[in-house]
């Protein structure tokens, strides 16, 4: 799916770095030596942590020196860069059979094991070994007990309970591609992305579309014959199923022209939802379909005969005004009271991007992002903003290369300048158009909120922050009690204004930190310290039904992109999405407030501690 990955077509660090860890396991598989794995191993961490784009540089053809990146896989880098292949990694594979890799899934299951396995017993799948490891016969080769026979069973069980659903923003990049080709297809005069996407879910399983045409076959060829399909589930004349090559299922569905009313909010969802409809539907004397509204006999079944009535509607809306509500918004049909909700008229006036005033979290070259102070400035003024907070990392996390006070008082020189110059710009009007000539570069940190619990600056440089946001990186497997402690002593310090990421929430990957979360909500509303929306796809941390929660016990949301690059300050759009999920209406949104505003509530912790 190389046209839907990243917007310059050339992989991202993380897609590199994969790519170099899988050929050193490749090659420990294959029993090169140890020396030799471990340099790709290397070479890829260094490639993950780069503070630049790797393949775009070397693209370019500049080879920037990375600390254990030599020049036989600096030469690697740049044939994928330029080729978008890479042949030694196509004949490791090409030499080793392809499901290996597949093996190296399973968690605790890693490259030595994987040899030894292959090597005795010509394992090559999950089912075979699940199959050995349960016969017990592993236990012959060397290095393998009963004890790792069962942890080997305990891990294919866990990959098999993966959830293996999609990351919002690469749901949305292959929905939108094969929007824009079904858009340009003759007859079709509308195409809607419904089911889970339309809803704006943390993660999608698979991608509904709709399309009004009057072309229905020319319609359902050409996406049948998208060039990214694997194979066809199904085709008739009113939907069509596929499989994408290494990606999801997308099912289409034509809707009636001119009356798509109950068609679209059947395929938007959610199921809870259309069932809590169908239950008004069914009370007020109708059967409701994606088709329409069916009049019911008084025995409940559909009228006949004569009596037979369907009735379309031409909109969602006169979906919902047939059923005496309001509109719902597809975030909210979730059946978690929204339809009750909507007949009352109480819908929430959810907030939009558009509410947003600045941003509270986004780091710059110093600390583990990508771009300058400066460049990540000029990105946010020109979105408009009063305001960016930039927040690099603390002193300890030194896996982000956090900062040293020393190095902190360097860094408010560059904003002072900074700042001076948007002055003098506004001063002379000589401000961008659709900028905001007040814009305010501020200067934050994201402070780490150690194993211990103390934070990892002293007060007097905290105190000369504009703004802080603390968060949890490290220890995050200590007890309930631990982390919850150690999230309200950051929300009582008088100087931290935001927790970042309350729940370390990496999706798909690791649990939520184990927190009481009633008593953070307490402690955060008592103290008027905001708790974040971080905008990341795989974080959208806090999750919507906590961040529901957490503003009905009081308390104020940040919705912020965490950006560690320019164009990553658009991460606030995926926020928003779980804000709205979240019924979250702009006024309890600290970064909807103007800079004085803003600048007068962090002054005001001290008192409200
Ligand atoms: P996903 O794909 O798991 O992320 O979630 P959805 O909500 O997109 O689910 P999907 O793709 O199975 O179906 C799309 C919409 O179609 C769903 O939101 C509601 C409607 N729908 C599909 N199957 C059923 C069903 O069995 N009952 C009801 N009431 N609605 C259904
Ligand atoms: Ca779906
Ligand atoms: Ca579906
Ligand atoms: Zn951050």
């Amino acid at each position: 799916m190389t046209q839907l990955n990243a917007p310059t077509g050339l992989p991202s660090n993380d897609e590199l770095a994969r790519i170099f860890h899988e050929i050193g396991n490749l090659l420990e598989i294959k029993g090169e030596l140890v020396f030799k794995t471990v340099a790709y191993h290397k070479a890829a961490d260094a490639i993950a942590h780069a503070p630049f784009d790797v393949s775009v540089v070397y693209a370019g053809g500049e080879r920037r020196p990375l600390a254990g990146v030599g020049s036989a896989i600096g030469d690697k880098i740049t044939e994928l860069a330029t080729t978008g292949r890479m042949a030694f990694h196509e004949h490791l594979r090409a030499e080793l059979p392809a499901t290996l890799t597949d093996l190296l899934e399973i968690p605790g299951v890693g490259p030595k094991t994987v040899r030894a396995v292959w090597e005795a017993l010509e394992i090559e799948t999950v089912e075979t070994l699940r199959q050995a490891a349960v016969a017990g016969q592993l236990r012959v080769l060397p290095g393998i007990s009963a004890g790792t026979e069962a942890r080997i069973v305990e891990g294919i069980e866990q990959l098999a309970s993966r959830p293996d659903r999609m990351l919002i923003d690469r749901a949305q990049a292959i929905s939108d591609a094969i929007a824009a080709v079904l858009a340009a297809v003759p007859g079709v005069t509308r195409v809607i992305q419904a089911g889970s996407l339309r809803r704006r879910r943390e993660t999608i399983g698979d991608l509904d579309l709709l399309v009004e045409t009057s072309d229905v076959d020319a319609a359902i060829t050409s996406f049948t014959t998208l060039p990214d399909v694997d194979r066809v589930l199904g085709a008739g004349h009113a939907k069509a199923s596929v499989v994408l090559r290494g990606g999801p299922q997308v099912d289409l569905m034509v809707m009636p022209e001119g009356a798509s009313g109950t068609c679209l909010v059947h395929f938007t969802g959610s199921a809870a939802h259309n069932v809590a409809l169908r239950g008004i539907a069914r009370e007020r004397g109708w059967s409701l379909s994606e088709k329409g509204f069916l009049r019911l006999a008084p025995d409940g079944e559909p009228a006949a005969g004569a009596d037979a009535e369907l009735r379309t509607m031409p909109d969602e809306a006169a979906v919902y005004r047939f059923l005496d509500l309001d509109l719902v918004p597809p975030e909210l049909r979730e059946d978690q009271g929204e339809v009750d909700a909507a007949h009352a008229g109480r819908l929430p006036r959810l907030i939009t991007r558009a509410d947003l005033r600045g941003d509270l979290h986004s780091h710059s070259e110093w600390s583990d992002g990508i771009h300058t102070i400066e460049a990540m400035a000029e990105a946010a003024r020109s979105r408009g903003y009063a305001y960016q907070v930039l927040t690099d990392h603390s002193q300890s996390l030194a896996i982000a290369k956090g900062l040293t006070p020393d190095r902190v008082e360097l860094q408010r020189a560059i904003f002072a300048t900074i700042n001076a110059r948007f002055a003098a710009e506004a001063a002379s009007g000589a401000v961008p158009p659709g900028t905001d000539p007040g814009f305010r570069l501020l200067h934050g940190c994201e402070l780490e909120i150690r194993a211990d619990g103390r934070l990892d600056y002293d007060d007097d440089l905290l105190a000369r922050f504009d703004l802080v946001v603390a968060s949890v990186h490290v220890a995050r497997r200590q007890t309930r009690a631990e982390l919850t402690a150690r999230t309200i002593g950051a929300i009582r310090s008088p100087h931290v204004d935001v927790i970042a990421h309350p729940a370390g929430r990496m999706l798909n990957e690791r649990p939520d930190l184990d927190i009481d979360w009633d008593a953070v909500y307490e402690a955060a509303a008592a103290t008027g310290t905001a708790l974040e929306i971080n905008g990341s796809p795989p974080r959208l941390d806090l999750a919507p039904e906590r961040a529901r929660r957490a503003v009905a016990m009081g308390c104020l949301l940040s919705i912020d992109s965490d950006a560690h690059r320019t164009e990553e300050l658009d991460f606030v759009r995926w926020g928003v999405d779980q804000a709205r999920r979240a019924w979250v209406e702009p006024g309890q949104v600290l970064n909807t407030r103007s800079l004085p505003e803003l600048l007068a509530w962090v002054a005001a912790k001290p008192s409200r501690v």
